[in-house]
């Protein structure tokens, strides 16, 4: 194990979780490597949970900040909610036990843009960052660090933290080594272009110098990376994803992409994956990924000579598809590039790449703004991720969701977002399983026809006769009616559903 740590300086260093937790105080904020449920710390998490725990049974409170690059796992932010141990969170989580500790006002939780998280912390926006625990691959001669499946905010947490902890994780394949392409952003004001123009595009280094001196502890560990298991592409996916190619083949119809150039962000989960499985029988070639995440359907993608390259900051695969991963990396790592979360979210090379963007989301509403966040306004789900990132800057912007919820008591489609996450402005495309609503091009009035048109059936008579109360209204570049704009949401918190 110990050639891992090729540092003699760092050998050193080498103590127990529970050793190295004692270097992280009550109240400290700790910036984590973790980007969905890869290369977050796997031993430290439960040692801080543990630290909670004995705190509390003597009275006392031990409680920290935790940063990761977006949402973990159940042994790393599940651990740690469960115990009580997180005062404040930030910028991105998913994990149930977190969800519900947050929704009961147990813990704090800033919903942040992945690519202003690192930059946030640079800035001192947070004050001090006490402790970076950093996963790695191994550590090089000179005290380099080697990312393992994901790179996330490691820079920027590594290089403002006044100490590191460094987790080295024998379970991940040492030829993960040269995926990672490491550029350090040059600070602001001012600064020069990221001289990235396509998504393959290698700018930096293959792993993250860092200050050797502040690291304190360094822990070995043997554990998997945890995501959630594949689920099967149900027939609504299917449905959605359909409309998704169709559209793509619009666009190849309309001059406006061909079978060769098109360049794919893609949030996760059922639908996506759906829409990567029609990528393998489309005509669409030589596809390239700038987005966030490594998914299931990217790898087969890569494997049936579809994808040419896919850039991302971490990994977000299945177990099943994470031991293939590690077992042929060496292969793997000619089409893949892991980058910074400050790289691939940024607004510069998103722009500049030109990509079509696909994200999930909880609902939209008749012209067009985008609540991906919050049920009923109010009970936050998972957060805003690197969503506002990709939509906002994407060559065509489209979320791709069912039309109903939760057996048909919500629906999608709502006279107004109880939140806005991705305003009428940023939206171009929604997609349903009821079809395409290409909102390009149309004033928000002309929207309502087409978003009406792929709500579930059930609740189109009820938009409809929201938009002929709206349509009194004395102003009519967005017509509302203030008084029921929220009808559908506030039926749903009084009765258990939207339905009248
Ligand atoms: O609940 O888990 O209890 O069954 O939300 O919904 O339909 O399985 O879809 O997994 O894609 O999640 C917006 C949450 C959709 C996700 C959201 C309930 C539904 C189910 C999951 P259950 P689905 P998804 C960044 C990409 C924001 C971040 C982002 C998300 C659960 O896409 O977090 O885009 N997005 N990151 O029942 C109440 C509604 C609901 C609802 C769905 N209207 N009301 N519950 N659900 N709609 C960029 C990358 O590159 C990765």
């Amino acid at each position: 194990m110990s050639d891992r740590i090729a540092n003699a300086q760092l050998r050193g260093k080498v103590m127990s979780a529970d050793e190295a937790a004692q270097f992280i105080d009550n109240g400290d904020k700790v910036g984590m490597s973790g980007f969905t449920g890869a290369a977050y710390p796997k031993a430290i998490p439960t040692a801080i949970a543990k630290r909670a725990k004995e705190a509390q049974a003597k009275g006392d409170s031990y409680q920290v900040d935790i940063f990761t690059g977006a949402s973990t796992a159940p042994d790393c932010d599940g651990v740690m909610a469960e115990a009580g141990a997180i005062r404040y969170r930030m910028p991105y989580q998913s994990d149930p036990i977190m969800r519900n500790a947050i929704n009961a006002g147990e813990m704090k939780y800033q919903d942040i843009h992945l690519s202003h998280s690192g930059q946030y912390v640079e800035h001192g926006f947070f004050g001090p960052l006490n402790v970076a625990v950093v996963e790695a691959t191994r550590i090089t001669e000179e005290g380099h660090i080697i990312p393992s499946s994901g790179v996330g905010n490691n820079v920027d947490y590594l290089d403002a933290a006044e100490k590191i902890i460094i987790e080295v994780n024998e379970w991940q394949s040492l030829d993960l080594e040269g995926m990672a392409d490491i550029y350090r952003i040059q600070h602001l004001p001012n600064r020069t272009p990221i001289p990235i123009i396509n998504s393959g595009d290698r700018i930096g280094k293959t792993y993250i110098d860092i200050d050797i001196s502040k690291v304190v502890a360094i822990v070995e560990t043997n554990a998997p990376d945890r995501n959630a298991p594949f689920k099967p592409i149900d027939d609504v996916s299917k449905q959605i994803a359909g409309y998704f190619l169709d559209f793509l083949e619009g666009e190849v119809k309309g001059g406006r992409l061909t079978y060769d150039n098109y360049i794919m962000q893609s949030g996760v989960g059922n639908v996506p994956n759906a829409v990567m499985a029609g990528l393998l029988d489309s005509k669409f070639e030589k596809i390239e990924a700038y987005t966030e995440v490594i998914q299931d359907g990217m790898v087969d993608l890569i494997d049936a000579g579809k994808m040419a390259v896919a850039s991302a900051t971490s990994f977000s695969l299945s177990p099943e598809y994470a031991e293939k991963m590690n077992a042929e990396a060496k292969r793997y790592r000619e089409y893949i590039i892991t980058r910074p979360l400050q790289v691939s979210n940024h607004p510069e090379v998103i722009r500049r790449v030109g990509l079509i963007s696909s994200n999930g989301m909880i609902e939209a509403d008749i012209y067009g703004n985008i609540n991906s966040t919050h049920v009923a306004g109010q009970r936050i789900m998972n957060g805003i991720g690197g969503s506002g990132d990709f939509t906002r800057n994407a060559r065509i912007s489209t979320f791709i969701s069912p039309a109903d919820a939760k057996g048909g008591d919500i629906s999608a489609i709502v006279p107004f977002a109880s939140h806005i996450d991705h305003t009428e402005h940023d939206a171009m495309v929604v997609i349903t399983e009821y079809g395409v609503a290409d909102l390009r091009g149309l004033a928000p009035r002309d929207r309502v026809a087409k978003m009406i048109s792929i709500a579930h059936p059930d609740y189109r008579p009820l938009l409809e006769e929201y938009v002929e109360r709206a349509n009194k209204s004395k102003f009519h570049q967005t017509p509302h009616d203030l008084d029921t704009a929220l009808a559908f949401h506030q039926r749903f918190l009084a009765t258990g559903s939207m339905k009248a």
